[in-house]
């Protein structure tokens, strides 16, 4: 049957007549018959087969994604048409699953994109969070934290049969195994998201997002990384962690017989990636599980190492975990003895008592554990690796130096181009044909193109364009208004101090006070945030808060508000990327150098033809090699420069702000004016942050920011010479797609075909 005929079935089935269906109803239709159509596909082959292991897939919204895989946007498009709809008004009934936290979890999603659009065997291990990480309300002027069900009778998830026990130290609790399919693009490949779930769920909380955490059996899958503040929190992720990989190691080892492999040869037909520590109990889990087959201790150890690899994604210390092994012991006993062996075995290799799994203290380095028994290890983008080798990781780099390898990260086009920006996707496909979008590396050709002064024109009507939808899609969402002849300045993000959203409030109170004094821009400036900030995490909760008074005060300052706008969208999700990225004209990417891995914003923002204002880290690094200096704003420290400021104790934010210009920006937080509309408490707080700790060193970069960001906004005037930068960006930003970044890790990691 084809497409149209089971969106028509499953309308008759449900006793709807097309045209009277409600968009929710047709979202139902679209999806069930996708979801048909994707199970007649053939399974991938190869000589090995991939375990993508990851907490968090943040997969957004699905039904644009599959159909544009599927080859069915425009079929699609023809049959609602034809009952007085469109797609985009259906999938604006789809809820988002919200099964991440940010860049990690949206990394593991473009990364099942590209695996399968590259036709390789690899499936996601994961697991089924019903309310996902939460839906922010910002209604009150500061955060508040809510379930986010998504899970309907229509969901894109299948059950299976599959079940596996998973064996806890207060008895055993049964996985159930949902998938959810992964269509390759045009190419008939479905490989699988494999998500663990409960056989019991308890209902959402009625208020908030606190829930029993004793309540294991019910509860481990309801919540991605419940609040970890206590011990009952931290315990309970311990929980999700073991049932993450107990379930998916059973699944492996399942695989391996139906296939009839002999499980000692594992590593010949397995490769397993560890994303982040989060799944890092998956080699003891693994080894525990072969040596109960029959397979010797040494053995397992051996092929264990030779299937797994780990990606580190953070030097920020407070990110890596470490476990108490009494909470292994309290959860998950069986894995003690084993982690115990692996520690003796990595002092054998090893007199460097730094490097040991267990510390003095009876403390488990997952990482720790990750590099000792992975056969590689990467970072994901080559500052970051490079940083890794030379100073985090450097003991293991002498250890290991064959280990170490680099992967810079990557997007997928299908998504951030063409599924959110379908009229710049047809037109480089006018301009070069479409080869692009099996092989991103094509756009380079449109660099013959740069003084295309038709070409320009349209570019430049695109954004136009899409910045009058996205102003449309916000007065009906939040009931804003935006003037669309403004530039649009963008940092989307989640909220960390090492971010430095604080860095652009207090750009943001330096141009309302020039503006009140008299400086009037030659265009207006709407600023634009989004970001969840960790629940636990009351700085960064503050920080929004500084941020949505700022919007206040302005909004309410008839001599400012013509030319300045702050605008905090609500829920930051993968939907609300897709709406900003398409009309951004600055990418905000102001992390202080050495901290931010690599940053993928930054990547999909290029893409769309914003340019970027960013410090010397992460991937920023890599996008300015590649479109040169003089098409991006890069400004502030260097790495080298902030690394040794940590090492010396060399920051002191006294020496920045006594008797300077920055002190009346950071007083202005706690000014009447700002007192008047927001929480004393919560602005004190970052105001005397800023003068006192300020760990992640703003006053440092502030000057040097303002500067190159009034330098931005004045070039912006010479509209030519900005589209023509605009463009070369989207030429470059083929090297960042995640075919890219997969064809390496199966070159020199994962070894599928
Ligand atoms: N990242 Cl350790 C997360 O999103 N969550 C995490 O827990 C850790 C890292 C990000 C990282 O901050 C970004 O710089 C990367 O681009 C992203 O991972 C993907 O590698």
């Amino acid at each position: 049957m084809n497409f149209e005929d089971r969106v028509r079935e499953f309308l008759s089935q449900h006793n709807v007549a097309p045209e009277a269906a409600t968009g929710e109803q047709l979202m139902q239709a679209l999806t069930s018959a996708l979801r048909q159509m994707q199970f007649d596909a053939p399974k991938t082959q190869g000589k090995r087969k991939l375990y993508y292991f990851s907490a968090e897939f943040l997969v957004g919204r699905l039904l644009r994604a599959n159909l544009i895989n599927l080859g069915l946007v425009d079929r699609a498009e023809a049959l609602l048409q034809g009952w007085g709809t469109t797609l985009a008004e259906v999938e604006d009934c789809e809820p988002e699953p919200s099964l991440g936290n940010g860049g990690l979890g949206r990394l593991a999603a473009c990364f099942m994109d590209s695996i399968a659009s590259l036709g390789l065997p690899g499936d996601g291990v994961g697991l089924n969070y019903h309310y996902g990480l939460f839906r922010q309300d910002l209604s009150q002027g500061y955060q508040l934290e809510e379930p986010n069900p998504w899970i309907e009778r229509e969901s894109w998830l299948c059950s299976t049969p599959f079940t596996f026990d998973v064996p806890f130290a207060f008895g055993n609790l049964r996985a159930k195994l949902f998938d959810i399919e992964v269509p390759g693009y045009k190419n008939g490949v479905v490989n699988r998201l494999h998500l663990f779930d409960v056989e019991n769920p308890a209902p959402a909380p009625e208020h908030g997002i606190s829930f029993n955490k004793n309540d294991i059996e019910h509860c481990l899958t309801s919540f991605l990384y419940p609040d970890d503040s206590d011990e009952a929190g931290r315990l309970l992720r311990v929980y999700q962690e073991y049932f993450m990989v107990c379930a998916g190691a059973q699944l492996i080892l399942h695989e391996m017989d139906e296939a009839g492999h002999p499980l000692d040869q594992l590593d010949k037909f397995v490769a397993v990636h560890i994303n982040d520590t989060h799944p890092s109990m998956v080699i003891p889990e693994l080894i525990r599980q072969l040596v109960a087959r029959g397979v010797s201790v040494d053995r397992a150890v051996e092929i264990v190492e030779n299937t797994c690899a780990y990606t580190n994604h953070t030097i920020l210390a407070e990110a890596l975990e470490t476990w108490p092994i009494d909470f292994i012991s309290r959860v998950a006993p069986q894995l003690v003895p084993i982690i115990q062996d692996l520690d003796r075995r990595a002092r054998l290799r090893t007199q460097n008592e730094k490097l040991a799994i267990l510390d003095k203290n009876n403390v488990v380095h997952m990482a720790h554990m990750d590099v000792h028994f992975c056969c590689k290890v990467n970072g994901v983008a080559a500052l970051h690796t490079k940083i890794l080798e030379e100073s985090e990781m450097h003991g293991f780099y002498q250890l290991y130096p064959d280990k170490f390898n680099n992967k810079t990260n990557g997007i997928t086009f299908r998504r951030w181009l063409m599924g959110c920006n379908p009229d710049l996707a047809n037109l480089i496909t006018q301009t070069i044909g479409d080869s692009w979008i099996k092989d991103a590396s094509q756009l380079e050709r449109l660099l013959d193109h740069v003084n295309d002064e038709n070409l320009l024109n349209a570019l430049d009507a695109i954004k136009t364009s899409n910045k009058k939808r996205l102003a449309a899609w916000l007065e009906k969402k939040e009931g804003v208004q935006i003037d669309t002849n403004a530039v649009f300045d963008v940092q989307i993000k989640r909220l960390h101090q090492y971010k430095r959203q604080q860095m652009n409030a207090l750009y943001a109170i330096w141009k309302y006070l020039d503006i009140k004094n008299g400086h009037i821009p030659s265009r207006p400036l709407v600023m634009f945030f989004a970001a969840k900030a960790a629940p636990a995490y009351i700085l960064a909760k503050d920080i929004i808060h500084v941020l949505l008074c700022l919007s206040k005060l302005i909004a309410n300052d008839p001599a400012v508000s013509p030319w300045l706008k702050i605008v905090v969208i609500e829920n930051y999700n993968v939907t609300v990327a897709e709406h900003l990225i398409p009309a951004a004209n600055i990418s905000e990417q102001i992390s202080l150098a050495s901290k931010e891995a690599s940053g993928t914003g930054n990547m999909k923002m290029m893409a769309n033809g914003a340019l970027t204002l960013g410090t010397q880290d992460g991937a920023n690094v890599e996008i300015v090699n590649l479109v040169g200096k003089e098409n991006a704003y890069e400004f502030g420290r260097t790495s080298e420069e902030v690394i040794k400021l940590y090492a010396t104790n060399g920051y002191h934010p006294t020496d920045f702000w006594k008797g300077s210009d920055i002190e009346r920006l950071i007083d202005f937080i706690v000014s009447p004016e700002m007192l008047a509309i927001g929480q004393s408490e919560s602005l004190t707080r970052v105001y005397k942050d800023l003068l006192s700790h300020d760990w992640f060193m703003t006053l440092l970069d502030i000057e040097d920011y303002i500067k190159t960001k009034e330098q931005c906004l004045a070039d912006f005037e010479d509209r030519h010479a900005w589209i023509k930068k605009t463009l070369i960006n989207i030429a470059h930003a083929g090297f960042f797609s995640s075919d890219r970044t997969i064809a390496e890790y199966n070159r020199d990691i994962w070894h599928l075909v």
